[in-house]
């Protein structure tokens, strides 16, 4: 059984949405950010960062307990234990990991610049900086999603899971940064039609 520490921010439903898709049994541990629950001993005991998302697999490598934060490593660590979602085919594998790394890496923090911008002066240029860096990584999607059914080829992967937890959060907090955008919006309503996905957004 593992535990899952998390809110339902973009991290947060990445860590889930591994767990619900790989169909490992876990425990949902909400943390409440805005009373500070991340910061309190026992919190910073998993994850010294203060930051969710975290598990605690009581079943570990080796049958040991083990403690792990990044929602991308949670990512990877669900998809290696349960042999699902990581692409077997060695050139599928190299193609999924820029896939990955761009959803996790670049998008996630760019977008969440551009919030954090935007609440404190919706309309300066600093905003509209971040805003056309939003989009501009998800024209980048777009284009892909024109030839390729899913970020990495055929099989939906990891990679798919992580820029799905970014897109469904700026989706609905912020649509405008990504309308217009037709193949990445069937992308989308394919990801959203996933049971598991539906369960790993209801926070
Ligand atoms: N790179 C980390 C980022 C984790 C992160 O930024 N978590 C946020 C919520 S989305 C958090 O806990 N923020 C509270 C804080 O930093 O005090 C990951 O992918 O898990």
């Amino acid at each position: 059984m593992i535990d899952l520490y998390a809110a339902g921010t973009s991290n947060g439903m990445r860590a889930r949405i591994a767990l619900e898709e790989c169909g490992l049994p876990y425990t949902l541990h909400p943390v409440d950010i805005a009373k500070g629950e991340h910061k309190t001993p026992q919190f910073l005991a998993m994850n010294p960062n203060g930051q969710i998302p975290v598990i605690v697999d009581r079943d570990g490598p080796g049958g040991k307990p083990l403690t792990l934060s990044q929602s991308t490593a949670i990512l990877v660590y669900a998809a290696e234990k349960s042999g699902k979602f990581m692409p077997k085919d060695p050139a599928v594998r190299a193609a999924m990991q820029p896939a990955l790394m761009s959803a996790s890496t670049d998008v996630t923090p760019v977008f969440g610049a551009y919030f954090g911008a935007k609440n404190k002066e919706p309309n300066s240029p600093v905003t509209q900086m971040f805003k056309d860096r939003v989009r501009a990584l998800f024209q980048v999607w777009d284009g892909t999603f024109a030839s390729r059914k899913f970020c990495a080829g055929d099989e939906v992967s990891i990679a798919d899971f992580s820029l799905y937890a970014g897109y469904a959060r700026i989706k609905g907090a912020a649509p405008d940064a990504v309308e217009g955008m037709p193949n990445l919006s069937r992308w989308g309503e394919a990801m959203a039609a996933r049971p598991a996905i539906q369960r790993a957004l209801k926070f």
